[in-house]
């Protein structure tokens, strides 16, 4: 049974908050499947969005969210792979065009009509949620929905970055903001890559959480006294990470991660803080042959294999839930920095 109206968190202006009341249930067009979204992951994305943060409009009124783990209750009539009982994930890529040269190399990411899960088209804080079915996440039978939703956009994302650094089994990676909702998961994925990792972020808590998660090292940005030095300390030759995660929200360690790169290195950019830019020597770019590269979410591909890593019982990062209607209770902490991994929001709450 399919009802005709569920309780969302709408966002009704840019700059928030969100209201949380009753909206109208959508039906799934001829290519479209509709997921009884049980649990979804909160992203900074989603605070981005609603703070309209980047040089990308959203739809207005919107419900946001993108990592919505649930059960499929309806498909359209060209949907032939996936029918109501299925479990199925929403990502931040909804749809794309299927077509256009990117798309027909699985690079969909880059496609340039893309539909956007809490940004361009309603996402995954509501009920129910519609999704292209070429693009939906398809879940195990059996699986924990609360457990595996963050891997639906900060899991596939720092897997898809992990590969993009080009880092292999042994090598060592720093993850910047490692503590954070995509760090704790990196960290989770760099351990079942068997790839050292040394953990930037800020504060105790973070701290122990990054130590619980197998971290080599911890630097904490808040109180080191020379960052870039510490963090090449903690390499056994000294001479620095093989490659790096950019996942804070700040742009200082966008101009500071070049400086302690190995030579050779790679620094993967993958959060978006606001209004920043990337900034560093080109002497040394140059003389000590960095590689610096962006990585934006990944391909279904990509999401296949993310879950698997989850299935597999590999992933096991560290996440809070709460009830959907404390959306803002949870962005007040993410914009003050204050959560240690993830928060899942419980869509019946
Ligand atoms: O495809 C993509 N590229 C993609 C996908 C998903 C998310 C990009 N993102 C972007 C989000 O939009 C956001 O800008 O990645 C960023 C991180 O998202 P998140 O992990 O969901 O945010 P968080 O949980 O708030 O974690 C951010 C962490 O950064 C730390 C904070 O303490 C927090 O733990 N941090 C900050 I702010 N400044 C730091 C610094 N100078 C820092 N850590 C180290 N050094
Ligand atoms: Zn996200
Ligand atoms: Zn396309």
């Amino acid at each position: 049974h399919i009802p005709s109206e569920q309780w969302a968190m709408v966002v009704e202006k840019t700059g928030g908050p969100c209201v949380y009341k009753k909206i109208p249930v959508a039906k799934p067009g001829p290519d479209e499947v509709l997921i009884n979204i049980k649990y979804s992951g909160v992203c900074h994305t989603d605070l981005h969005a609603m703070m309209g943060d980047w040089p990308l409009a959203t739809k207005m009124p919107l419900v946001g969210g993108h990592e919505g783990a649930g059960v499929i209750v309806a498909v359209g009539e060209l949907v032939t792979d996936l029918k109501p009982g299925d479990l199925a994930g929403l990502k931040w890529l909804n749809g794309s065009c299927m077509s256009c040269g990117y798309c027909r190399q699985a690079d969909e990411p880059l496609c340039g009509e893309p539909l956007l899960s809490g940004y361009t088209v309603d996402g995954t804080f509501q009920q129910y949620a519609i999704g292209k079915a070429a693009h939906v996440a398809r879940i195990p039978q059996g699986t924990d929905l609360q457990a595996v939703a963050p891997v639906l956009c900060a899991g596939i994302t720092v897997y898809k970055g992990l590969k993009e650094s080009g880092i292999c089994p042994g090598q060592t990676i720093a993850i910047v903001g490692a503590g954070g909702g995509l760090g704790s998961l990196a960290l989770q994925y760099a351990k079942a890559m068997g790839i050292h990792a040394i953990a930037i972020d800020g504060g105790a808590e973070k701290g122990q959480l990054c130590k619980e998660s197998g971290a080599v090292a911890y630097v904490d940005f808040m109180s080191s006294k020379n960052l870039v030095q510490e963090v090449k300390n903690a390499t056994s030759d000294g001479l620095g990470p093989h490659a790096v995660l950019l996942l804070a929200v700040s742009e200082k360690p966008f101009q500071q991660a070049t400086e302690y790169v190995r030579a050779r290195g790679t620094v993967v950019c993958i959060g978006l803080p606001a209004n920043a830019f990337l900034k560093a020597s080109v002497f040394d770019t140059v003389t000590r042959m960095i590689n610096i590269k962006g990585s934006y979410v990944g391909n279904r591909q990509d999401t296949a294999e993310a879950i698997d890593f989850f299935s597999r019982g590999l992933i096991n990062a560290p996440f809070k839930v709460i009830g959907l209607s404390k959306l803002n209770e949870v962005y007040e902490m993410m914009h003050k920095g204050q959560i240690a991994g993830r928060y899942v929001v419980d869509t019946s709450q």
